[in-house]
């Protein structure tokens, strides 16, 4: 914990997390905050909205913003989505985080570079460093990239082994503005529950059931009640065929039934609290091809 005294001003602001998909964005919010609150998987377009992760010091209050993944192809009604959601929220931030892997940075990335606003200090973060096994291919790498954009500084981390990350919220809390905390003390998200329930389902989806399931697939919660300690959570996995719906289900159930438990284990620890937990799936084709229907199911 720091030890606030009258001569640090208390300081509080927005940070967007942007760049291109599968780079660590969520990884890195979470591991920043101390807690689950956005989801992540080996899959890109694991994010699909805007989820704010919150931490909150003596002296300072850090508003992270994590997005979804830059889409390149921005054919697809969910594509076009996705990506305003990035674009507004680099609209409202103090700080951007630009995140780029170790060792890569292609046009993809690039895109992102595009969309860096220049009156908004960006922190360019070289994240995964724990793949690179020869430290000193970070220098010429990191000096490649920042010459893209006029950076305000450049901390190289690996957000899965948590190493550099004092470093990063350091450069940060500089750039915060001088502001009354937004958000209580206590509060790690502005998500409701039930929000973080449909979310932690659709990461099991993500990470147990193949990669030959479409990535329309979503999650609906129907029903959320708490009865003093216990949460009842109904929810609805939507997949697009019949045929998708048995591989979700699995042999006997069996893949379902792991779902459920990984998702209610994740559920129990981050309500603290019992969980009664029941999915079912349903076969509901079309609704990701329309905004109307993307509307429907929460995006923004
Ligand atoms: N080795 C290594 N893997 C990481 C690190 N950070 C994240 N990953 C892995 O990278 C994958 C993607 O992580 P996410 O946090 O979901 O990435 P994202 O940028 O949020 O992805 P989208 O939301 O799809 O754009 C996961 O398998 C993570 O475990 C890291 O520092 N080192
Ligand atoms: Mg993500």
């Amino acid at each position: 914990m720091n030890t606030a005294t009258t001569q640090d001003p208390f300081r509080c602001g927005y940070i967007a997390i942007v760049g291109r998909p599968n780079v660590g964005k969520s990884t890195l919010m979470n591991q920043l905050i101390g807690a689950k609150v956005s989801i992540t998987s080996r899959k890109a377009q694991t994010t699909r909205h805007r989820i704010t992760g919150i931490q909150t010091l003596d002296d300072a209050q850090f508003i992270y913003v994590d997005t979804p993944g830059f889409q390149t192809r921005h054919s697809n009604a969910l594509n076009k989505t996705l990506n305003k959601t990035v674009t507004n929220t680099l609209i409202s931030a103090d700080v951007i985080l630009f995140l780029v892997e170790a060792g890569t940075f292609g046009p993809a990335d690039q895109q992102v570079v595009d969309l860096l606003p220049s009156d908004v200090p960006v922190v360019l973060v070289i994240n995964k460093s724990d793949r690179v096994k020869d430290k000193a291919a970070l220098m010429p790498f990191a000096q490649e990239v920042s010459s893209k954009h006029n950076f305000a500084a450049i901390v190289p981390v690996s957000a899965k082994l948590r190493f550099q990350l004092d470093a990063l919220q350091g450069e940060i809390k500089r750039f915060l503005p001088e502001n009354e905390a937004v958000f209580g003390p206590d509060d790690i998200t502005d998500r409701s529950e039930k929000f973080l329930a449909s979310e932690i389902v659709r990461e099991k989806l993500f990470r147990l059931v193949g990669d030959e399931l479409p990535y329309t697939s979503t999650v609906l919660i129907e029903q959320f009640e708490q009865e003093g300690d216990l949460r009842r959570i109904f929810a609805a996995i939507l997949v697009e065929r019949d045929t998708h719906k048995s591989m979700v289900i699995g042999n006997k159930g069996a893949r379902l039934k792991e779902v459920s438990t990984q998702s209610r284990l994740d559920m129990e620890k981050l309500f603290g609290g019992p969980v009664y937990l029941e999915i079912w799936v349903k076969v509901k084709s079309g609704w990701a091809d329309n905004e109307a229907g993307l509307r429907a199911y929460g995006y923004e």
